[in-house]
């Protein structure tokens, strides 16, 4: 741990062992005010301390759904023990973030936070965890890997003991302290812009016209841009955001592209489309020093979905600062109708600090090209569609994805827990026919796809790369649908028991 207490639990926060441990908790406490008033929960203090007497056990496989506070994900800090014996005594052991293997670690949070702990059995025997001071207590955990999670609002400052109620526990060695710090944490957003890209901020269809000459208007900008809750890095953008415009034409067009590096660009920048044929994508018409502009025109021959990059060396390096985006050249007529589409797009950082660190991030080359990433990303940004940019629905409507991975190195499993595809232009191919019925789309760098479903059930739908390791490292998606949630599709109970 390099950095003073007070980011200490926000490393807490970014804990990687949330996913693993608490994964529909912590899934459940992200989700919007709008998203809890239909869990029938009060909003605020009162709703979370009551929730902390009614302690949820989770099994360790994280497939039973805890009961959701009423408070945002945001301000949750998430700390996780693991019961065990160490030096002859039985303690509790910090699992990830900055407790990681600490032995009865000390929990750092800040007044007013809500504060989730998940304890996991590591050893067999009879445990729980209490708060001194707080009504907040887990479920005793019985069995190896069994695991419960509670939690509470800090509303008390001061150094409270946590122990295990079990008679004789705590004498045995089973206590640490949790310290209550006066004050909100110290909001560490800087002067970062926002560079995510709304992923329902897309061009309509195009639909029945014939071709025409389309202009797109593109600029390289090189700016700060906000990464996480305090945390920033220098990205290189088409148009300031991650990822680019939305590039919405049909075969046949004729695609002029007007392609301007900001004069406060330290680098050069240019454009390859994966839509275009010709030299480089056009990438070898394009290559312009800060402040200087070129046009590049070429014909949509082929229909598909289409990946954009910049190509100037270190390819890998602009693509990785945030340079992509897609491009949709649409059949004669069009592709069916739906009822919303969406615009994402994956990535990945490497960066010189850890995942999780605060502060500006600067780009590890040498991470960069043994591929050992730091940060996965959907739209640029941690939480860009989770926190700032959920995917909405309703029940009954069809979704179209369009999912471009930019990379510039990594292949997603593209999945939507809890939703199938109805629908896959597989590999962006929309002369072939889709495929149906899919689980989980692989999406190459540099390639894209279509996905189209029918949402029939309201609830909430987790966008994820199912390499799930990279949940830990920021990749996570919502899709919040309204609408009946407890239905003949899906319901709580046996079969038959709806309703009774
Ligand atoms: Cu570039």
């Amino acid at each position: 741990m390099n950095r003073g207490s007070r980011a200490g639990p926000d490393m807490v926060r970014r804990n990687p062992a949330r996913w693993l441990v608490a994964m529909a908790g912590a899934l459940m406490l992200a989700m919007a005010p709008a998203m809890a008033q239909e869990h029938n929960h009060a909003t605020g203090t009162a709703s979370s301390q009551a929730n902390t007497a009614q302690p949820v056990a989770t099994p360790a496989d994280g497939t039973s759904a805890a009961t959701a506070p009423a408070v945002s994900y945001h301000n949750a800090t998430i700390f996780t023990l693991k019961t065990g014996i160490a030096g002859g005594r039985m303690v509790y052991i910090g699992v990830g973030g900055d407790i990681d293997g600490q032995t009865n670690p000390t929990l750092m949070v800040h007044e007013g936070e809500l504060v989730q702990i998940n304890l996991i059995n590591g050893e067999g025997a009879e445990h729980d965890v209490v708060i001194d001071q707080y009504p907040a207590r887990s479920s005793i955990v019985v069995g190896v890997n069994a695991s419960s999670t509670f939690s509470f609002v800090a509303t008390k400052v001061g150094e409270f003991a946590y122990f295990c109620s079990i008679a004789g526990h705590r004498e045995a060695g089973m206590e640490g302290l949790i310290h209550v710090m006066p004050g909100p944490r110290e909001d560490m957003d800087t002067d970062a812009a926002d560079i995510v890209h709304d992923p329902a901020d897309l061009p309509g269809p195009i639909g029945q016209r014939p071709p025409q000459v389309v202009k797109v208007e593109l600029e390289t900008v090189e700016l700060k841009g906000r990464l996480d809750d305090g945390t920033s890095y220098v990205y290189w953008t088409f148009n300031k955001k991650v990822p680019g415009p939305f590039v919405r034409v049909r075969v046949g067009d004729t695609v002029e592209v007007h392609i301007r590096n900001a004069s406060d660009s330290v680098m050069p920048h240019s454009v390859d489309f994966h839509a275009a044929t010709g030299p480089g994508g056009g990438a070898d018409f394009t290559q312009i020093a800060p402040g200087e502009e070129a046009v590049v025109t070429f014909q949509a021959l082929k229909p598909g979905i289409y990946v954009y990059h910049c190509a100037t060396p270190s390819v890998a390096h602009h693509i990785t600062s945030g340079m992509y985006g897609l491009i949709l050249v649409e059949p004669e007529g069009g592709l069916p109708q739906v009822d919303r589409e969406f615009y994402v797009m994956q990535g990945e950082l490497y960066t010189v600090e850890p995942f999780g660190t605060q502060g500006e991030m600067e780009m590890d080359y040498d991470k960069l090209i043994s591929e050992k990433a730091e940060y996965f990303l959907f739209n640029g940004s941690v939480g860009a569609l989770t926190k700032s940019h959920p995917l909405y629905a309703t029940a009954g409507e069809t979704v179209r994805i369009f999912f471009g991975v930019g990379g510039p190195n990594y292949t997603s499993s593209f999945h939507v827990i809890g939703e199938i595809f109805d629908h896959v232009y597989s590999l962006g191919s929309v002369l072939s026919p889709p495929l149906a019925g899919v689980q989980t789309v692989t999406v190459p760098p540099g390639g894209a796809t279509i996905v189209d479903f029918k949402i029939d059930r309201g609830g909430h739908y987790v966008l994820v790369d199912h390499a799930l390791s990279r949940a830990e490292r920021g990749l996570a998606g919502y899709l919040i649908v309204d609408g009946p949630k407890d239905d003949e599709i899906m319901h709580s109970g046996p079969a038959g028991s709806l309703g009774k």
